[in-house]
C-alpha cells in the first residue's frame, strides 16, 4: 500500500531536512536542535524553490519579453522563511515536518535575522514590489547591493538610542546564492581623455582608472503559489587582482591586502540615514558602483537576443529608479551608447529617455539629492562631463522655448549654483525620464504644483501619479493569520490574488456573530503581543486596555511628539481626576532615528523618559501605560499591526509623501487617527468618513503659516493644558537628574517657530482623541468601523500598484 501523498510528502521533507542537516551543515542530526533544523528546512524548502526560478528566468529568454529593472539602493524583505514556505503552499506539511522531530515551526520562524537592507518606507515598499511583480508574473528583477551591514541594531540604554552593527551575513544566509561566475569590472577616478576616430570624429574614453568587481548574489522572491520565481540580484563588492598585483610587485604585503579591504568597502555598509543624505564620497561609490553593474547585466542580456540596433533597446528594457539613487544611471547609459556603442548624442538620448522612469518619495527639501561637481568630476570625470553636455543641450532649448527667462534657466538646471557647484539628481532624474511618479495622489500633486512646477509646465503630461501599495501576501495573510481564517471562512480566499475581494466582508458589518468572531481573533493578537512586550521588555500590558501604536521612523514631521504631548495631557487629566472617566490606553513607539540626527535621538529619549514616569506612577495604574520597542524591524512590525486598535499616521500635512504603515493598519483592522496627508486622503477616501479619525492642518493651510503669521508661543499660551505639558518637559519633570535635558525639543517648538505645527495642531488633535476613547467604549461601533476598514482596503494591494506601473509606465504585460 502506498502512502497517501501528503505523507508522503511528509517524510520526505524530513529526509530533506536531516540530509541538509547532515551533509550540507555537516552537523549530527541528532538530537534534533532548533538552529540546525531551521537551517535544514529552509535549504530544504529553498531547494523545492530553485527550479521554478530556473524555469521562470528560462521563459524570459523564450518569450523574448520586454524585462523591468526596478533599481533600488535599499530593499527591507523582510524574513523569508515562511514566505516561501506559503508561496509554495506548503505549510502544513511543514508543521508536520518538524512536529514530528519534535519542535514547533513558529519558533523555528525566530531564528531568522531580518535582512535590514533598508531604512524604511522607500526600501519596505521596493520589497512589496518584488512580492507582486512576482504574483503578477511581471517579467523583471529588483537590482541593488548586498550590504555586509544594514541598517544598525538599536538598543535602548537608560532611554537613549544605542547602535549597534548588524552583521547579518555573519553565518552564510541560505537566501543568498552567490554567483562567482557573474562578476563585472566598476571603475572609478581616472580622467575622461579626448581622442580622435577612424573617421576624424572628436570623441572621449576613460581612462587610469581604478577599479574594483561587483559580484552578483542572488535572491529568490517568489510569486504566490503561481510557480514565478522572480531574482532580485544584489551586488556584492569584490576586490581586483590587478589591484592587488600592483602592490604585491612592490613586495608590499600589508599594502595589498589593504587596498583590498579598502575596495570591498563599497559594499560594506548601508547609509542609515532616511531623508536626509550626507554628501559622502562612498556612498555616491555605493550609487555608481551598482547602477555600473546593473547596466553590464542589462546589455549582457541585451545582446543575448543578437539585436542588430540599439533602437529596440527601449522596447526590450524599461528602468525604474526608486528616487534619485540610481540617477547617475543615467549619465551611465549615455556614457555607454556614445562613447563605447558610438551612437550619436540624439539617438543615445533618446533612447535613454525611452528608458528610464522616476519614483520620487519626499518633498522634504533636505531629502532633495545633489553632489559636488567637485566630486563627480574626481570619482566620474567622463560622466560629469556628459552631465554637463546634457545640461548645455537641454538649457538651450529652454532658452528657445522662453526667451529672456534667466530665472526659469536657473530653477531648471542640473548645476545648483548657490552652495558651491552642486549637481541636482531630480533635475537629471526629470529630464532623463519619460515618467515621473510621486507616490500618492497629494504628493504627485505637490510635484505638479510646487516642487517640479517649471518641469510640469515644460513637459506637460510626463509627471503622474502611482499610489503605493503593499502585498496581501505578507500583510494580512502570514502577519494576521487567524483574522485571514476568519475572513476566508465567509468569503473564501480569492483576495490573497486579488485584494478588491475584501469589500464582500462589509455585508457582515453589523452582523453580531461576525462581529464577535472578529473581536475574538483581536483579542488573541493582543494577547500574542502582550507576551511578546513582556518577553522582550518585562513590561506586563493589559490586553483589554486599546492598543495606540505610533511605529515608523523617528523623524520630527512624523510628530511622535504631538503623540508624546497626548500622551502627558492623558496623564495630568489622570493623575488630576479631571476626567470621570478614562478608557485605558496603551502607548507603543517603535522606530529608529537617523545615528546623526540629534533631535529625533533626544525625541526618543523623553518618550522613554515619560512612559518611565507614566508607568511608575500608582495614581495611574492600567490606565495608561507607555512602551517604546527597540529595534522596530519588519518581523517586529508584522507582530505589532495585528494587535493595533488605533494607527497613529499624523504627519504635517505634505509632509509623508504616501506611507505604507497606514495601509498596513487598516487592512488589519487598526481604525487610522490622521491627517489629511500622503495616502491617508485616499484611505479615509475608500474606508468613509466616518470610519476613520481626521484632525488637523491641512496641506494648503500649512503652506499659507509657512509664508508667515504663524505664531506658536501664542498658542501655548492659551492652551492651559498644552502649557502643562511643555512645562513639564522643559523644566525637568521627566528629567529630574538633567532638568535642562529636553530643552531642544521645547525650544525648536516655542523659541525656533515650530516649523512642523505641533502645536497647531494639538488642540484638534486632542479632541480628536477624546472621539477614538469614547468610540471604542462602544464595542459594536468599533467592531463595525473595524471590519469596514479592512473591507475597503482592496485598492491598496501593491498588485495594484504594480499592474499600474507595469501598463501605463513600463509597456509591459504579465507573462502568461
Ligand atoms: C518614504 C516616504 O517618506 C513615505 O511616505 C513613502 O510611503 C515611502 O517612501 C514609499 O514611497 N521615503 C523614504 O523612505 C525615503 O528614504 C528619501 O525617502 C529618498
Amino acid at each position: 500500500m502506498t502512502a497517501p501523498e501528503s505523507n508522503q510528502s511528509v517524510e520526505s521533507l524530513k529526509d530533506d531536512i536531516q540530509r541538509h542537516v547532515a551533509l550540507t551543515l555537516g552537523s549530527d542530526p541528532f538530537p534534533p536542535r532548533k538552529g540546525r533544523y531551521y537551517l535544514g528546512l529552509c535549504y530544504s524548502v529553498r531547494d523545492r524553490l530553485l527550479g521554478q526560478w530556473l524555469e521562470t528566468q528560462r521563459s524570459y529568454y523564450d518569450s523574448i519579453t520586454k524585462r523591468v529593472y526596478y533599481m533600488s539602493l535599499e530593499f527591507l524583505p523582510g524574513r523569508f522563511l515562511m514566505n516561501y514556505i506559503q508561496a509554495l503552499g506548503m505549510e502544513e506539511e511543514c508543521r508536520e515536518a518538524v512536529r514530528d522531530f519534535g519542535l514547533d515551526l513558529d519558533e523555528l520562524l525566530e531564528e531568522e535575522w531580518n535582512p535590514g537592507l533598508g531604512n524604511g518606507g522607500l526600501g519596505r515598499l521596493a520589497s512589496c514590489y518584488m512580492d507582486s511583480m512576482a504574483t503578477c508574473r511581471i517579467p523583471g528583477y529588483g537590482y541593488g547591493i548586498l550590504y555586509d551591514y544594514g541598517i544598525f541594531y538599536q538598543t535602548i540604554v537608560n532611554g537613549y538610542q544605542h547602535e549597534g552593527a548588524d552583521n547579518w551575513l555573519r553565518q552564510d544566509s541560505p537566501w543568498v546564492l552567490r554567483r562567482g561566475h557573474f562578476m563585472f569590472l566598476i571603475n572609478f577616478y581616472g580622467r575622461s581623455e579626448a581622442y580622435e576616430d577612424s573617421a576624424g570624429h572628436e570623441r572621449f574614453r576613460w581612462v587610469d582608472t581604478e577599479s574594483v568587481m561587483a559580484m552578483a548574489c542572488d535572491i529568490m522572491v517568489p510569486g504566490h503559489q503561481n510557480g514565478h520565481v522572480t531574482n532580485m540580484r544584489l551586488w556584492k563588492a569584490i576586490s581586483t587582482r590587478d589591484f592587488e598585483l600592483e602592490h604585491f610587485n612592490r613586495g608590499d604585503y600589508i599594502g595589498a591586502v589593504q587596498s583590498k579591504v579598502e575596495s570591498e568597502n563599497i559594499s560594506k555598509v548601508l547609509y542609515p540615514n532616511d531623508t536626509s543624505p550626507r554628501g559622502k564620497e562612498l556612498r555616491l561609490r555605493q550609487q555608481y558602483f551598482f547602477v555600473a553593474a546593473t547596466f553590464q547585466d542589462i546589455l549582457r542580456r541585451f545582446r543575448k537576443n543578437n539585436y542588430s540596433s540599439f533602437d529596440c533597446f527601449p522596447d526590450q528594457v524599461a528602468v525604474q529608479l526608486n528616487d534619485t539613487h540610481p540617477a547617475i544611471s543615467i549619465a551611465e547609459l549615455m556614457r555607454i551608447l556614445v562613447d563605447e556603442e558610438s551612437l550619436t548624442w540624439e539617438t543615445a538620448w533618446t533612447i535613454c529617455q525611452k528608458t528610464f522612469s522616476y519614483t520620487n518619495h519626499t518633498v522634504l527639501p533636505e531629502a532633495l539629492e545633489t553632489w559636488s561637481v567637485e566630486l563627480i568630476g574626481r570619482m566620474l570625470p567622463r560622466h560629469l562631463q556628459i552631465i554637463f553636455e546634457i545640461n548645455r543641450r537641454f538649457l538651450d532649448d529652454v532658452g528657445k522655448r522662453f526667451p529672456g527667462r534667466v530665472d526659469l534657466l536657473r530653477s531648471l538646471s542640473l548645476i545648483a549654483e548657490d552652495n558651491g557647484k552642486q549637481v541636482r539628481m531630480a533635475h537629471l532624474a526629470i529630464i532623463g525620464s519619460h515618467t515621473v511618479n510621486g507616490v500618492a495622489e497629494l504628493h504627485s500633486k505637490i510635484l505638479k504644483t510646487r516642487l517640479f512646477k517649471d518641469f510640469d509646465n515644460l513637459y506637460p503630461g510626463k509627471f503622474t501619479n502611482v499610489t503605493n501599495g503593499i502585498t496581501p501576501r505578507r500583510w494580512l495573510m502570514q502577519a494576521n493569520p487567524a483574522l485571514s481564517e476568519l475572513i476566508g471562512s465567509v468569503i473564501g480566499d480569492e483576495w490573497i490574488h486579488d485584494l478588491s475581494h475584501l469589500s464582500e466582508l462589509a455585508a457582515y458589518a453589523d452582523d453580531p456573530e461576525f462581529q464577535q468572531r472578529w473581536q475574538e481573533v483581536r483579542k488573541r493578537n493582543k494577547k500574542l503581543l502582550a507576551r511578546y512586550v513582556l518577553r522582550k521588555l518585562g513590561v506586563g500590558i493589559n490586553p483589554a486596555t486599546l492598543f495606540d501604536m505610533h511605529i515608523k521612523r523617528i523623524h520630527e514631521y512624523k510628530r511622535q511628539i504631538l503623540n508624546v504631548l497626548h500622551v502627558i495631557t492623558l496623564y495630568n487629566r489622570i493623575r488630576s481626576g479631571s476626567v470621570a472617566h478614562h478608557v485605558p490606553r496603551t502607548l507603543f513607539f517603535a522606530g529608529k532615528a537617523a545615528p546623526g540626527y540629534m533631535q529625533a535621538k533626544l525625541i526618543i529619549k523623553l518618550i522613554n523618559a515619560v512612559g518611565q514616569a507614566v508607568n511608575g506612577d500608582p495614581a495611574v495604574g492600567n490606565d495608561l501605560r507607555v512602551v517604546f520597542l527597540p529595534n522596530y524591524c519588519v518581523s517586529q512590525a508584522e507582530k505589532l499591526i495585528p494587535a493595533a486598535d488605533l494607527s497613529e499616521q499624523i504627519s504635517t500635512a505634505g509632509m509623508e509623501a504616501s506611507g505604507t504603515g497606514n495601509m498596513k493598519f487598516a487592512l488589519n483592522g487598526a481604525l487610522t487617527i490622521g491627517t489629511l496627508d500622503g495616502a491617508n486622503i485616499e484611505i479615509r477616501e475608500v474606508v468613509g468618513e466616518d470610519n476613520f479619525f481626521l484632525f488637523g492642518h491641512t496641506e494648503e493651510d500649512v503652506h499659507r503659516l509657512h509664508s508667515g503669521g504663524y505664531d506658536p508661543v501664542q498658542i501655548y499660551e492659551s492652551n492651559i493644558e498644552l502649557k502643562k505639558a511643555l512645562d513639564m518637559i522643559s523644566t525637568g519633570f521627566f528629567s529630574p537628574e538633567a532638568p535642562g535635558l529636553f530643552r531642544p525639543i521645547v525650544d525648536s517648538l516655542l523659541a525656533h517657530g515650530d516649523y512642523y505645527l505641533v502645536l497647531a495642531d494639538y488642540a484638534k488633535y486632542v479632541a480628536e482623541q477624546a472621539r477614538v476613547s469614547k468610540c471604542y467604549e462602544d464595542p459594536a461601533l468599533w467592531t463595525r468601523m473595524s471590519i469596514l476598514n479592512t473591507a475597503n482596503m482592496g485598492k491598496f494591494s501593491s498588485d495594484r500598484s504594480i499592474m499600474e506601473y507595469a501598463r501605463n509606465i513600463w509597456k509591459v504585460s504579465p507573462l502568461t
